[in-house]
């Protein structure tokens, strides 16, 4: 459902809400897109960020219709869940080292998922690769998409 004529308004719209001011600096930025840059549909732009325990990720509601969820039994274990509402942008702090998931509720079949590297991601990387297999918290293209950015993640890692 495209509809580039209306695209200037939901631009307009977009930057009014960020226009509103933050508590703290974000240390990284998520764009929640219909469209990513190489062309695939539904995607969180970049899909995977590396941030510091105690630092903030802010989503930004680029385009519309789109939400973000933490997903709970694919993050560490003592980290805190995180729900945000649709077309909303939302500010997270992480303080949990590791790796932690998140997907779009709207788009989970679509697989819109998401990263966010919290310090060493050797804390539960294993982890999260194993848990991943069956979890029904993903559908079959999350979890395509889920184990490229898991690759991606453990090179990063290994250099
Ligand atoms: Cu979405």
């Amino acid at each position: 459902m495209n509809l580039p004529y209306r695209l200037p308004l939901l631009a307009a719209v977009t930057g009014f809400v960020l226009a509103q001011p933050a508590h703290a600096e974000p240390a990284a930025e998520v764009e929640m897109l219909d469209r990513g840059p190489d062309g695939e549909a539904r995607v969180f732009e970049p899909d995977v960020v590396h941030i510091d325990p105690g630092e903030t990720v802010y989503f930004k509601a680029t385009d519309l219709g789109h939400d973000v969820e933490g997903l709970d039994s694919l993050r560490p274990d003592d980290a805190e869940s995180f729900t945000g509402y649709r077309n909303a942008p939302l500010e997270v702090s992480f303080d949990a080292e590791g790796v932690h998931v998140y997907h779009c509720e709207s788009h989970k079949e679509k697989g819109m998922v998401g990263v966010v590297v919290v310090g060493d991601p050797s804390v539960n990387l294993d982890e999260i690769a194993s848990e991943m297999e069956d979890s029904e918290a993903l559908s079959d293209q999350g979890r395509a998409r889920l184990a490229e950015m898991l690759d991606e993640v453990e090179a990063a890692a290994a250099q």
